[in-house]
């Protein structure tokens, strides 16, 4: 069937990096008032510079993506994403919460573990062209034609490094939710040919760059990594901006007929120490 095939390359050495990519984990910690209540005030003055120092993403030997988060609601007080090439250097960070003066405060309420990619559903530069003539009736002789396609191929280099080792966006509000692609035996998305995915992928795409400017996504994969399959990680410019990009998604086949969702975090990101400020810590 449509079963991608694997590399037939000679393998490289063991390793726990990626060929190409970061390793990435989400981490949500509720604050367990009875435990701070039981430190002393060095215990906790201690507890909270090493916290703030350990979740500086400037520190020497932070992971290369650190950033902390209030989130809203009783499912968490504290939000973490961590990327780094290194899956032992992210979990290092987890390690020393725990072991922290402030370890018995910060009850871990959920994590997920994911890694970045680049969807097989991004077209390479062929299929853009190919697109480009199939759906927009472009000719190859037409110089817009040329314009559209090296355009692309300009811009491909940079998205795909955005896709792996994403920068994150100066914005204030961050969302994230875990989701599937439906097996149901009258909505599989897995039996689907290539060809319907990768259609209902562009409409998918189509719907998600009028939202550029408002929101940034970073989708993460997990089959084998966590118990859902993609992770997906908002950042909005503002708050509707989250609501209205998940709203009309809901409405793009992909979604609508396939997608499944886990639990959802809102957050607001703020640096540690304003952070821990705000839980009272
Ligand atoms: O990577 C790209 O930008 C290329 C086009 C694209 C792909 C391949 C794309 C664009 N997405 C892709 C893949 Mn997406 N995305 C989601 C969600 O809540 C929901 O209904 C779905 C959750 C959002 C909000 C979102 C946003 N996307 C995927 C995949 C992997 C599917 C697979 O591999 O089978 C998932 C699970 C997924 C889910 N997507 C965009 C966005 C936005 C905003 C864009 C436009 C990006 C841009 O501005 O260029």
């Amino acid at each position: 069937m449509n079963r991608p095939s694997p590399s037939q390359t000679p393998q490289p050495e063991p390793t726990t990096k990626l060929s190409e990519g970061w390793h990435c984990l989400h981490l949500y910690y509720r604050v367990d008032q009875s435990a701070l209540n039981r430190l002393c005030s060095s215990e906790l003055a201690e507890g909270r510079e090493a916290l703030v120092h350990l979740l500086d993403p400037e520190r020497p030997g932070a992971p290369a993506r650190l950033q902390t988060s209030v989130v809203s609601g009783h499912k968490a007080d504290l939000g973490l994403m961590i990327m780094d090439p290194d899956p032992l250097l992210i979990d290092g960070v987890r390690q020393a919460v725990r072991a922290s003066k402030l370890g018995t405060v910060l009850h871990p309420t959920y994590s997920f573990v994911s890694i970045t990619e680049v969807s097989e559903y991004v077209p390479t530069l062929e299929q853009y062209g190919a697109k480009l003539q199939r759906d927009e009736g472009m000719k190859v002789d037409d110089p817009a034609y040329t314009a559209k396609l090296n355009a692309y191929g300009q811009r491909l280099p940079m998205m795909n490094k955005q896709r792996l080792c994403p920068d994150f966006p100066n914005w204030p509000v961050t969302c994230f939710y875990p989701m599937n692609k439906s097996r149901h035996p009258s909505a599989n998305w897995f039996m689907e040919p290539f060809s319907s995915r990768s259609a209902m992928m562009s409409e998918h795409a189509t719907s998600g760059i009028k939202f550029a400017g408002r929101v940034s996504q970073l989708i993460t994969a997990s089959t084998g990594f966590d118990d859902w399959e993609w992770g997906v990680t908002l950042w909005g410019r503002n708050p509707e901006s989250i609501k209205d990009i998940v709203y009309t998604m809901r409405f793009d086949t992909a979604s609508a007929r396939y997608a499944e969702f886990g639990p959802f975090y809102i957050s607001y990101i703020k640096p540690a120490a304003e952070a821990l400020e705000h839980l009272q810590i």
